[in-house]
């Protein structure tokens, strides 16, 4: 069997997002996608997959937890949040020393882009400058780079650009009309003011959602709706299935059923159609799924992972299992993105 790694790089991504008419998605139109028989949702998927992309290629993200727990805000699905009991100890922000050797071995093992995540509400300026010289020492490495830190304020995004960000990772995370449900210590249009500061800052977008929270089809429709019609929208889009962990609200509410695993791969096939450029993530959730399910969101869309055997606090699959994975569908990784 071939290595996953060995092909020679191709770049597939002929113009970038910003290149495209924006087009206007009503969650009724998508809904209305959401509800095609399986078969041709996945035929409609992957024709605007391979007009876009090699479908056989996936990027490799490695994430790394680089402020940990004692967050303030109450997303109802969140073990860092301070106030749920789920046994996540808060740490302060790691060292550069400590994130180089972490990013070289997320290198060595084969990821393109590495993401730093802190359970910030918002970070402080001397957060940023630390955060900065993170970014500066990642690049350096050459890799792609993307943080996740919560809300920014005018000029964060920009200090962050100039040490080399690639990425910013801020998600709508559910649809407006259920959002509310999740979270109440933040609300919709401080999500929409980050993501604008982050644009304006010319940082390009990573921006998704969590299904398998209780909410209706409708509202995962109103979910791909809100990031569709971003403009442009964004260039990495992470579809995260709700991780249950002990002591959070979601994973307490026992009546929560989990959500069907075709639905999630409809919810990929739904943003690769109505996102078409864009870097599908099939996210949070993977450990859960079984390689079957894997397969069909790859079918679907899906053209990213993270890749690591942990996401910020809970598990992943380990890299050996992604390998393996991808050699047994005969996909590869890949390559960093250059434009063309
Ligand atoms: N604190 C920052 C923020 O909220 O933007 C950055 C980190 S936060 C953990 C990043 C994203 O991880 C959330 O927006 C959510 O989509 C996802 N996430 C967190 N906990 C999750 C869980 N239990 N299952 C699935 N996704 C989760
Ligand atoms: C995203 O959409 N998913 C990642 C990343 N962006 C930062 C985080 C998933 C976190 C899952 C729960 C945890 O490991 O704490
Ligand atoms: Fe804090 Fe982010 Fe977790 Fe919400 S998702 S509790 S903001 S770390």
């Amino acid at each position: 069997m071939s290595s996953v790694f060995e092909r020679p790089v191709t770049l597939h991504r002929p113009r970038p997002a910003t290149a495209s008419p924006a087009v206007r998605w009503s969650v009724d139109a998508i809904e209305a996608l959401f509800n095609l028989p399986f078969p041709e949702l996945m035929h409609q998927a992957q024709t605007v997959h391979r007009e876009n992309f090699d479908p056989n290629r996936v990027e490799f993200a490695t994430l790394l937890s680089v402020k940990t727990g004692g967050c303030p805000e109450d997303c109802n699905y969140c073990p860092q949040a301070a106030r749920f009991d789920t046994g996540v100890e808060a740490t302060k922000l790691m060292e550069p020393d400590e994130v180089r050797v972490a990013a070289q071995r997320a290198k060595d093992a084969g990821a393109t882009r590495f993401c730093m995540g802190a359970a910030w509400r918002a970070p402080k300026d001397r957060d940023i400058e630390k955060v900065a010289e993170l970014v500066r020492t990642v690049k350096a490495l050459g890799l792609e780079t993307c943080a996740t830190l919560g809300m920014l304020e005018d000029g964060h995004a920009q200090t962050l650009q100039s040490a080399g960000l690639d990425y910013y990772n801020h998600n709508l995370d559910s649809a407006p009309d259920f959002y509310g449900d999740i979270i109440t210590t933040r609300d919709y249009q401080d999500r929409l003011d980050t993501l604008q500061r982050v644009r304006s800052a010319g940082v390009k977008v990573c921006c998704g959602g969590i299904v398998g929270m209780g909410e209706t089809r409708r509202q995962r429709a109103g979910l791909v709706a809100e990031l569709a019609n971003l403009t442009p929208y964004p260039e990495s889009v992470p579809i995260n299935n709700l991780v249950k962990v002990e002591g959070t609200p979601l994973a307490d509410q026992k009546d929560l059923a989990t959500l069907d695993p075709f639905e999630f791969v409809r919810t990929i096939a739904v943003a690769r159609i109505t996102m078409p450029k864009a870097r599908v993530r099939l996210s949070a959730g993977r450990q859960q799924m079984g390689d079957g399910v894997q397969a069909l969101c790859f079918l679907a869309g899906a053209n990213s992972i993270f890749y690591g055997d942990k996401l910020l606090t809970t598990g992943n699959p380990d890299t050996d299992a992604d390998v393996t994975l991808l050699q047994r569908l005969g996909m590869t990784r890949a390559a960093p993105e250059v434009q063309a």
